[in-house]
């Protein structure tokens, strides 16, 4: 159980939420020595750096950059005096990857986990009608009991750095916004919904959690303000007739408002925008609205210059547009919870996402997006610390489902990335996590994983926890490129048929799919790396989807070039984006733009 509320902050009748974003002291603990000379009361030094953004891509010094160990950071805050007698808090939209929290010297609470966001309860501990001072300690090493999962080394001059196990940077720091609540002492702690469609009605059925035992009322609100619905009490149903539905490209979004009164006296509103749809999987078919639908899409990141993985309106609202131009209905939150903020933007854009926990690595290799190819094995899963990562694994899960349940975007839970699902050990650590994620959604919305290159019909050992089969394919990139791509699209084949042998009678989506490209680089004849050869290995991939009837959807890797660790297989990152980090377009974003226009937004799918 999470024990505070993680209903995204908001200004109301009762409640008060003041953004804390800006320029904050900020100090590295080269030294390690900020717990030894009390950087909690104040830390030393003038440096001051932007909250929220990464750290890393501000400065000019390489030690800056791969810096990995503690850092600190600082702020002061003031609590208005008409806010005594209310519950104080101060929330995190995340802190990359754990975080020790402590105001005005005293140690308030810790989180570990780098994309979700936590509370402080800091009620008892501020001054109010005067200044408070924050310090956050901030911490981003890898190790294998944490998701992320990765290694912290120390190179032979001292200095450590971070070898993730998997295919991005290691951006930290304070990475989204923090905002001062104040919230009335019984308040909505949580809210539940689901939906029932019923001809051209609809039922919404909520469950409301809050911290006290007043009666609670609520009502709901069509776009232009009117009320269309109201019930009482802490469980109910809401109907609606005529219900404007919820669909790809038309977020219609309806606003909840649920209030704790005592007769006369309102004690706490809160406003949750909702959008009326269902989502369930049939045999082969995703479906929303009871109808088929066709995934066509990304996976992203959060990613841009010199932000970092720093949560930026301005790169999400391009990122959006350029979903919307090339016809794009979809994207999945690879490889880790996305800013909230984002969320709702796909809510009101009508997007479908997939909605991924940072469950990342669970495969022991610096490289393998290389190495999943070659049948490697590293016996993840009977390591030691199994248990650990699944704890901390689990909890994630926990914030991730509880955080997001209510957004309409989120058709289904992606609960873990290129897992070494060969061994028998990762069996019973698939069924916990299934199970959970199963048992935490009101909405039941459907599971899955994306499975590695190695992850096949005949050595998979967890493919059937998956209600949708996500497959994270590279045929033409790391199997058999170039030249040899016609032998490519044979073992590709050659796999698709092992799966439809097996008569699974599931969806099946590609979750990835790419090739490097370097947007300087023209040439022909083709070749790797070049723009002429990411069309050619999509020419071939494209046909071999549509050979396939139950593959329902495709969702291509990446949406834009991103920063990973350096090495001999990444040029300054990844550069699989249809778009260039700069979000602007190679020459296949119009090649799917005419592709993804054309194809009917229930392709391939039986009328259910
Ligand atoms: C897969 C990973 C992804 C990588 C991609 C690639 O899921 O994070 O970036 O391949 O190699 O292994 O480009």
């Amino acid at each position: 159980m999470i024990e505070y509320s993680m209903l995204y902050p908001k200004v109301t009748v009762s409640r008060r939420c003041v953004s804390m974003d800006g320029m904050w002291k900020f100090k590295l603990d080269e030294k390690e020595e900020g717990e030894k000379e009390n950087y909690r009361e104040g830390i030393p030094g003038d440096e001051v750096i932007p909250v929220p953004a990464s750290f890393q891509d501000f400065y000019t010094d390489k030690d800056i950059r791969e810096f990995t160990g503690d850092m600190w950071y600082e702020t002061r805050f003031f609590v208005p005096g008409e806010w005594e007698g209310r519950d104080i808090f101060i929330r995190f939209g995340a802190a990359t990857h754990r975080a020790f929290v402590y105001v005005n010297g005293k140690k308030i609470t810790e989180h570990e986990g780098g994309f979700l966001p936590f509370l402080a309860d800091v009620t008892e501990h501020v001054t109010y009608n005067g200044y408070n001072r924050l310090v956050v300690k901030v911490n981003n090493e890898l190790t294998v009991t944490n998701i992320p999962c990765g290694e912290t080394v120390v190179l032979s001059n001292g200095k450590k750095m971070s070898k993730p196990y998997f295919d991005f940077f290691n951006y930290s720091g304070l990475q989204r916004s923090v905002y001062l609540l104040a919230l009335p002492k019984e308040s909505v702690f949580d809210i539940d919904l689901t939906y029932e469609i019923e001809g051209g009605d609809a039922k919404v059925n909520y469950k409301i959690k809050t911290t006290g035992e007043h009666p609670v009322e609520a009502a709901l609100y069509d776009k232009s303000g009117e009320k269309v619905a109201d019930s009482s009490g802490k469980e109910g149903a809401l109907h609606v007739e005529h219900a404007h539905l919820w669909q790809v490209g038309d977020g219609y979004l309806y606003c909840l408002k649920v209030c704790i009164v005592d007769g006369e006296e309102v004690i706490d509103c809160y406003e949750q925008e909702i959008g009326i749809r269902t989502v369930e999987i049939q045999g082969e078919n995703i479906l929303l609205n009871k109808k088929p639908v066709y995934l066509k899409g990304f996976g992203k990141h959060e990613d841009a210059d010199i932000v970092g993985r720093g949560f930026d309106i301005n790169v999400m609202k391009r990122d959006f547009e350029l979903m919307k131009w090339i016809g794009a209905n979809s994207f999945r939150t690879a490889h880790y919870p996305y800013s909230e903020e984002i969320y709702q933007m796909a809510d009101r854009e009508g997007f479908l996402v997939i909605d991924e926990v940072a469950a990342v690595g669970l495969f022991a290799s610096l490289m393998n997006f290389m190495e999943a190819s070659t049948g490697k094995q590293t016996a993840f899963f009977e390591k030691e610390t199994t248990g650990e990562l699944l704890k901390a694994h689990l909890k994630a899960l926990e914030e991730l489902i509880v955080r997001d349940k209510n957004h309409p975007c989120v058709i289904a839970w992606s609960l873990l990335n290129e897992p070494e699902s060969t061994n028998e050990a990762a069996v019973p650590y698939f069924e916990e996590v299934f199970r959970k994620a199963l048992e935490l959604d009101p909405q039941k919305r459907p599971r899955t994983f994306a499975l590695v290159m190695n992850s096949l019909p005949d050595t998979c050992k967890c493919y059937n926890f998956s209600d949708i089969i996500a497959l994270n394919r590279y045929y033409g990139w790391y199997v058999k490129g170039g030249y040899e791509i016609c032998d490519a699209e044979e073992l590709f084949r050659k796999e698709l048929d092992g799966w439809k042998n097996l008569k699974l009678n599931k969806p099946f989506i590609f979750s990835e799919y790419g090739a490097d490209t370097l947007a300087s680089e023209h040439k022909l004849p083709s070749v790797m790396w070049s723009q002429e050869y990411q069309r050619e290995y999509l020419d071939m991939t494209h046909q071999v989807f549509d050979s396939y009837d139950f593959i329902k959807g495709e969702q291509i890797w990446n949406f834009a070039d991103f920063q990973t660790t350096e090495g001999i297989l990444r040029v300054n990152g990844n550069k699989k984006g249809v778009f260039t980090r700069q979000r602007q377009p190679k020459d296949v974003a119009y090649l799917l733009k005419e592709r993804w226009e054309k194809l009917p937004s229930d392709y391939k799918g039986q009328k259910a």
